[in-house]
């Protein structure tokens, strides 16, 4: 297989698959594109869509995150937590990230050089924020776990990794339990070869540059 990714730094859709698929060791070859040069594009038009990741496999390609991961999982059921109740709350909190959040997310894009800038954020980002917080402690609860969201680490933790960069990007204040789990996913190997690889980039894409140093 192949998955196709955008810049590091800056590709939180990316990154959800390529750590999920580097955790669980499932073989696949990288292919970057750089998102908004003058040839991005062509070169994702190449596989059939407009945005990043894609999963190229025996069977054809796979467009947007959620739906790789989920293909995935068929093969690699490990990838969900194994107890039922605990997989309908990772499969919630995915679908909640893939659909939600829309204030955080372009108000603190997903920036890896980024370290605890000062960013005003509007009131629904702020809400945002605190249901994220609020959703965590939920599945940590449910799961009784102070590790991962749900005990190991699950596709829900692959989705959420990009959230806790932009914790840690922004000056923004967060609960104990909240930068306790951070602090858990950002110890994450795969966590760390991405944001390194993002962090020496050169690309910049100046809309997804927020905040001051
Ligand atoms: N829902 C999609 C979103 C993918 C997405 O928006 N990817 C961004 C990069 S993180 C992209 O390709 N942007 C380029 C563009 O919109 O032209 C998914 O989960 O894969």
């Amino acid at each position: 297989m192949k998955l196709v990714i955008g810049n590091k730094n800056y590709s939180s859709w990316s990154m959800r698959p390529w750590l999920a698929m580097q955790h669980f060791a499932i073989p696949f070859e990288e292919v970057q594109l750089w998102i908004f040069t003058e040839s991005w594009p062509q070169d994702i038009a190449a596989y059939g869509s407009n945005t990043v990741p894609v999963l190229v496999t025996e069977q054809g390609n796979v467009v947007d995150s959620l739906a790789i991961l989920e293909s995935l999982a068929e093969d690699y059921p490990q990838m969900w937590p194994a107890d039922k109740r605990l997989r309908a709350k990772a499969r919630e909190a995915c679908a909640r990230m893939h659909s939600g959040f829309f204030a955080m997310r372009s108000e603190m894009p997903m920036n890896c050089r980024a370290n605890k800038r000062k960013l005003t954020i509007s009131d629904v980002c702020k809400a945002d924020i605190a249901a994220i917080e609020k959703l965590w402690a939920e599945c940590q609860n449910l799961s009784q776990s102070d590790d991962y969201l749900f005990g190991d680490f699950s596709i829900a933790d692959a989705f959420f990794a990009p959230v806790v960069m932009r914790f840690a990007g922004y000056d923004v204040p967060l609960n104990d339990s909240t930068q306790a789990y951070m602090q858990r996913v950002l110890a994450n190997s795969a966590v760390q070869a991405w944001v390194k690889s993002g962090q020496a980039e050169s690309h910049v894409i100046e809309e997804d540059e927020a905040g001051t140093h």
